[in-house]
């Protein structure tokens, strides 16, 4: 029988046709070889599909306004300005969270040595053949190959056992920014899974269990924050599958986010417990208070650029991105409406004034005075790009000393007082915010489904809900419904059990298997 490493090679080379393909859907043709449709797409007026209608091709449009551009190496993007700045406003915020955690940040290099990789030979397996190597150097070959880091355990562990010596050098609490390298061969998706992507990963060492437990929490209670309070994305917290766990680790923890358009789960980001499977393997041990030697409890979590994938596809709409306020890096986009024979400078001043006022707040805002575009042309741009709140200042508005704004999320126009512009314009945004959460999470309950029984299951599955169903916790029988589901579009599996469980009445069934349920689980296909 083929290992999990054989089979997916075997993947690996259906998938290059796939592959080829997308490549070409992805790049836009050059110079002197545009099509008609992408020269309407220049235009930035309006997308060529509805997010109904083709989401695929209706979320690499909108992230190509001007989230990512697409690269000559496929599963590659060029992260933007418009995105690297939601990268960074979730950044700023983690990291200081951590910080007053006490984690500290370090740096470890991109390159792991072929020992070192092998060394956790079992859980390394399944992953191997999205280990990408270097193997030249110019034209000669490197006497021993390099693989690129795909994650940093193996980095990071040999120094740990170096570091660690005795009771005093725990906790040891570490946390590194950057980027990693797993060479996917699956449909590559901006931002959801591309070949290279930026990510926090934090490796902790504790003494004891409960210290390691605790930890788990209290990081995943960030990441939910991060979805929910600044992306404004509901999540489910729980615990994954023995089967969906991190195979190095004891158990895996998760924020699981749903995008009604393709019934499809996913994971937002995991806060694992290791517990001692790699103080074994790397020797991280210490001597404790009573002169023993002791080994170490270790903890590993990483959130990706993935979560801008999940608030884009959540949030987007017809006309495009939907930023939430507190990751937009332009929250108010004030325009001028000149006419003919208006006071054109004494808009221009308004506007030059308000973003002035704005700014000075501490909102981000931007004016938009170029003279080669119409105002709505830029009306339409702006909302392409999703900046929470428009301003709009006319020859009315000067004469009534107000402002217009348009909200993003519902369209909704208002006429504000210029003495209570910030005011107003901060109420505005803090709604935006608030309403933009709470029409997701509406829309993500219209998908929950909870059923009982295999019928109920299928049935939901084909109408892309979110299934929420009575398991009785068993990698066997996960594996079976992943066999009996396995189709086109992917085969089912548990999101997770989360830790908000709904009462289990005695002798509840499993849906799958008719054994006695043990609790609640999420399923459905995922990304
Ligand atoms: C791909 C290639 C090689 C995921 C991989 O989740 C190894 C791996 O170990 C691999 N893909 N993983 C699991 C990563 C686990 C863990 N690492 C630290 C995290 C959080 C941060």
């Amino acid at each position: 029988m083929a290992g999990p490493s054989e089979q997916k090679e075997k993947a690996v080379k259906e998938k290059v046709v796939k592959e080829k393909v997308v490549k070409e859907k992805g790049a836009t043709a050059g110079p002197g070889g545009k099509k008609k449709k992408d020269v309407k797409k220049e235009t930035g007026l309006g997308l060529s599909v509805k997010k109904d209608e083709n989401f695929g091709e209706w979320y690499s449009e909108v992230c190509k306004h001007e989230m990512i551009e697409y690269y000559d190496i496929s599963g590659c993007y060029i992260l933007r300005p418009w995105s690297m700045a939601i990268w960074e406003i979730m950044q700023t915020f983690f990291d200081a969270e951590i910080k007053k955690m006490k984690v500290k940040n370090c740096y470890f290099p991109l390159f792991v040595s072929p020992g070192v990789l092998e060394k956790e030979k079992d859980h390394i397996e399944g992953f191997a053949p999205e280990v990408a190597w270097v193997t030249k150097s110019g034209k000669s070959d490197l006497e021993v190959p390099i693989a690129i880091r795909p994650t940093s355990e193996t980095v990071m562990y040999p120094y740990y056992s170096k570091w660690i010596r005795g009771h005093r050098d725990l906790p040891l609490k570490l946390n590194q920014w950057c980027n990693v390298v797993r060479w996917e061969f699956s449909n590559p998706t901006p931002f959801i899974r591309s070949r290279e992507f930026l990510w926090q990963e934090g490796h902790t060492a504790f003494a004891t269990k409960e210290e390691a437990d605790e930890e788990v929490l209290q990081i995943l209670e960030l990441y939910r924050r991060i979805y929910e309070e600044y992306l404004a994305v509901p999540v489910v917290k729980g615990m994954k599958s023995e089967n969906e766990k991190f195979a190095g680790g004891l158990y895996t923890t998760s924020v699981e986010a749903f995008i009604p358009n393709t019934g499809r789960g996913v994971q937002g980001a995991t806060s694992h417990c290791l517990g001692q499977n790699f103080a074994k393997m790397f020797e991280i041990n210490y001597e404790n208070e009573k002169g023993e030697t002791a080994m170490v409890w270790q903890n590993s979590w990483a959130y990706s650029t993935r979560t801008i994938g999940v608030m884009i596809m959540t949030h987007g709409d017809d006309k495009g991105l939907i930023l939430p306020p507190k990751v937009a890096s332009v929250q108010v986009v004030v325009i001028p409406v000149p006419y003919k024979d208006a006071n054109t400078q004494g808009i221009f001043d308004a506007c030059t004034a308000t973003v002035s006022a704005l700014s000075e707040a501490g909102i981000r805002a931007e004016e938009d005075l170029r003279d080669n575009y119409s105002p709505g042309w830029k009306y339409s741009n702006w909302e392409m790009k999703g900046v929470p709140l428009r301003i709009e200042i006319g020859p009315r508005d000067l004469e009534n000393d107000q402002v217009r704004t348009v909200r993003r999320d519902n369209g909704v126009k208002a006429d504000i007082p210029r003495g209570s512009l910030v005011k107003h314009v901060k109420e505005l945004l803090e709604k935006i915010q608030q309403n933009m959460y709470e029409v997701a999470k509406q829309k993500r309950e219209a998908c929950v489904q909870e059923i009982k029984t295999w019928d109920e299951f299928i049935k939901a599955l084909n109408e892309k809900k979110l299934i929420l169903a009575p398991w009785c916790d068993e990698e066997e029988v996960e594996r079976e419904v992943k066999t009996r589901t396995k189709g086109e579009t992917g085969a089912a599996k548990t999101l997770c059990s989360p830790f908000d469980q709904p009462e289990l009445p005695e002798g509840t069934l499993c849906f799958a298997s008719g054994k006695p349920a043990k609790k609640w689980t999420y399923w459905g296909r995922s990304y």
